[in-house]
């Protein structure tokens, strides 16, 4: 029996692959901004319906360089997410703060955010999860009223819209990834998207180790370009996206379908929503399904469907954070529930019916017998 996967990235054929590569090939530009890169990211920037992007090697880097960008010292975030996050915060040499979140969006609740503001808050990083929007407007709110910009890691949130427009408008900048596990990929990659040219300026020299021209390196930065190689792999990607979000659409009605006489069995994005990218198909485990989050789990391990905790354990209990000052004496309980229950199941374009179905008929059978 085969194993079905949390995730599986779609590929261009190799033939088209090649095509491209042929290209690097002649031209023997690898990398710092070679052709591909820059038509990648004019692409990419269309593609969204945003002013400026900055393509980078990978999310985390990203997040890393928004952070400096800034400069901030102390940082607000969520403890419900991947530890990038909450990585890149200390990475950037900030000290990071954690707020509880929204029930509903799972993303950082502003109210929560604001009772966490010190002197020394220099920016909120709100995550979108599962690319569900966070409370935009609160943050915005608050952003006006305090003056602490806002970052968004919208690891999960290519092509996003809200009231048709991209959400990766709102706030200082928005950092996506492009890892094999997205919506989008480029095998590694992601961007950072902004809203002037002077931010934008300022981005592409911190990844370019701070160099502005061949004498003049004026800030400490970093290597954060991508290659010509994954700009080749991300342009056709691209090409690729509309047929991969509806073939994640028709995967995503089916769960929908399958899943709705489940009791205790709860979708969290929305079905057929246009402005939705079905990156992620979570659902809480509620307490009327016989099993738990984690029995249900292993039960589908043990039949060879790998779904994923995402975010489990949360940031805050994982050993590389627990021993901060505020982490040792403070819950999250909002942020803790959500942890306990959330269980992401195998969600990609080309995920096939008999294969989605094992996944639908094991939770219902295991649902029946408990
Ligand atoms: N912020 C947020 C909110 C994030 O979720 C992430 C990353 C980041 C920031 C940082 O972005 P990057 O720096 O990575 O660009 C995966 C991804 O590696 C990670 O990118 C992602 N979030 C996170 C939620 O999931 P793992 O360790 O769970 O991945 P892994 O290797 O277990 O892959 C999951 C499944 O996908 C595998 O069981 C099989 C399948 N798979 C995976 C890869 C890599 C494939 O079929 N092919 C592949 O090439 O972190």
């Amino acid at each position: 029996m085969n194993e079905i996967y949390v995730a599986r990235p779609s590929l261009p054929s190799v033939e088209e692959y090649a095509a491209l590569l042929d290209g690097i090939w002649s031209r023997r530009i690898l990398t710092n901004r070679g052709p591909l890169l820059q038509q990648f990211e004019a692409e990419v920037a269309e593609t969204l319906g945003v002013p400026h992007v900055s393509v980078v090697a990978n999310a985390t880097l990203g997040l890393i360089v928004a952070l400096m960008e800034i400069g901030a010292k102390e940082v607000i975030t969520t403890p419900f997410s991947f530890v990038a996050t909450a990585n890149s915060i200390r990475l950037a040499g900030a000290k990071p703060v954690f707020a509880d979140i929204d029930p509903v969006s799972l993303s950082l609740d502003p109210a929560e955010v604001e009772r966490k503001i010190t002197p020394e808050t220099g920016a909120i990083l709100a995550v979108h999860a599962y690319g569900l929007p966070c409370d935009i407007d609160g943050f915005e709110a608050l952003s006006q009223r305090t003056g602490i910009p806002v970052i968004y890691d919208a690891a999960h949130a290519f092509a996003v819209r809200r009231d048709g427009r991209s959400i990766l408008n709102a706030g200082r900048m928005s950092v996506l990834s492009f890892h094999a596990t997205k919506v989008f990929h480029s095998a590694e990659g992601g961007a950072i998207v902004c809203q002037d040219a002077e931010t934008k300026r300022r981005i592409d020299t911190i990844c370019n180790h701070g160099i502005s021209d061949e004498t003049t390196t004026d800030v400490v930065g970093m290597n954060a370009k991508m290659s010509e190689l994954h700009a080749a792999m991300g342009l056709l990607q691209l090409r690729n996206l509309p047929a991969e979000i509806a073939a994640r659409d028709r995967v995503v009605r089916r769960y929908a379908h399958g899943l709705a006489g489940v009791p205790g069995i709860r979708p969290i994005c929305p079905t057929g929503d246009p402005e939705h990218n079905n990156y992620a198909y979570p659902i809480f485990v509620d307490p009327e399904y016989p099993l738990s989050r984690d029995a249900l789990y292993a039960a589908l391990r043990q039949r060879g469907i790998i779904a994923r905790r995402y975010f489990h354990p949360l940031i805050t209990d994982l050993g590389a954070f627990r021993d901060l000052p505020q982490t040792q004496v403070e819950r999250f309980p909002v942020a803790q529930s959500a942890s306990e229950r959330v269980l992401c199941l195998p969600l990609y374009g080309d995920l096939s019916q008999d294969d989605q179905n094992r996944v639908i008929d094991a939770i219902a059978e295991l649902g029946r017998k408990g």
